[in-house]
């Protein structure tokens, strides 16, 4: 299956496709992973995952053209699938440079299995303008995907929340939280660290999801969003799609610009980014839900074993949501509301049809 990252130069495709390597090793309940194809070789994402987390002293280069990285999504000692990430540099959107790779990008996006948009989140209602004529130049190369194959889902990413104003700082804050939540459980299940941490991803996302509420909840995010949901609901066809909160960075920052690799050096931080894994594994889950069947045999023979891989994935998608890895509305956990962030949807394909 391939999949592309779409943006302008600078939203963070490139720091988005490193922080998906996190999921080599942090799995889920479920145990998918994200693998290189060729593991003993180090790929463009791996390569960028470890000058972002310090591993490897480097700059990131901005992408020039399109490059393609093989990856396999795996559970346990099985490989499932093949993934083919697209990174994109970004001035191939931008209208008047007009270069060959937005002609080559025209010609080939229709092969692909599932569109990432990536914007700013934006601080106010003057980078919501931005972002929305963004969203709009990228709509149109997602509508030439669309003419080839009206299903292919598109997760639209709102990055960098962590330089909202309303996340400023949260870290201390947000520490002193988690470290509540442990003690209380420390206390009732003293030394059980199965329960323990089992707990810990159940309930940490509630804590977590109490301080990126108020950044979300804004006028510029939701005209971004409403934009996205509006071009949907016009094209009258059948798109999946779901949108994500996102920093590849986590929260880290104090203030409104981060020099990255000095903050990991300096401070010994455990490198957590947040919305990227789950939108990614969406898209796939999205696709898989909604393949015609002979593709999906194509893919993957073993019809039970595609079925499984379906189940697998929401599951994993959820515990990326309840551990803190991934943005639900904390006050929509009960049955009688419902929206756009509510835990109980994320196996929902259509958000446009519904209220925020
Ligand atoms: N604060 C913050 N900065 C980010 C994030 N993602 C990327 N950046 C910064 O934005 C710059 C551009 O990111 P890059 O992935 O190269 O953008 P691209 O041009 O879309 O590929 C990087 O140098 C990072 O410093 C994020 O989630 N939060
Ligand atoms: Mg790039």
């Amino acid at each position: 299956m391939k999949f592309m990252v779409l943006g302008f130069s600078g939203v963070g495709k490139t720091f988005y496709l490193g922080s998906l390597f996190k999921l080599r090793y942090d799995i889920g309940p479920r145990g998918i992973a994200l693998q290189d194809k060729n593991f003993t070789e180090k790929s463009w994402i791996g390569n960028t995952h470890e000058i972002m987390t310090g591993i490897e002293v480097g700059s990131i280069s901005s992408t020039m053209g399109l490059i393609d990285s093989s990856m396999v999504l795996t559970k346990g000692m099985d490989q499932i699938v093949d993934i083919e990430i697209t990174d994109v540099e970004g001035q191939a959107l931008n209208q008047k440079s007009g270069s060959q790779t937005a002609q080559k990008l025209i010609s080939t996006i229709e092969d692909y299995d599932g569109l990432i948009l990536i914007v700013k989140a934006p601080r106010n209602l003057q980078e919501a303008e931005r972002s929305k004529e963004h969203l709009g130049q990228m709509l149109n190369f997602a509508r030439e995907a669309l003419k080839g194959n009206e299903r292919i889902p598109m997760a639209l990413v709102l990055n960098q929340i962590d330089l909202l104003p309303e996340l400023h700082r949260i870290k201390p804050r947000l520490e002193e939280e988690l470290e509540k939540l442990e003690a209380e459980l420390d206390n009732k299940y003293g030394g059980n660290y199965s329960l323990i941490e089992q707990q810990l991803r159940i309930r940490k996302g509630e804590v977590v999801n109490k301080f990126v509420k108020p950044a979300v909840n804004t006028r510029a995010v939701f005209q971004v969003y409403h934009t996205f949901f509006r071009f949907i609901k016009a094209t009258k066809l059948i798109v999946p799609n779901k949108v994500f909160p996102c920093t590849s960075l986590g929260f880290v920052n104090t203030g409104d610009t981060l020099d990255f690799a000095t903050y990991l050096a300096e401070s010994g931080q455990i490198y957590e980014p947040y919305g990227s894994a789950a939108s990614f594994l969406w898209v796939i889950y999205a696709r898989l839900k909604t393949l015609p069947k002979v593709r999906l045999m194509e893919i993957m023979p073993n019809e039970a074993g595609s079925n499984l891989l379906v189940d697998d994935l929401l599951e994993d998608i959820r515990d990326l949501h309840t551990s803190g890895k991934a943005y639900f509305d904390p006050d929509q956990n009960n049955p009688t509301k419902s929206g756009i962030w509510s835990l109980r949807n994320i196996s929902l394909l259509e958000s446009h049809t519904m209220q925020a």
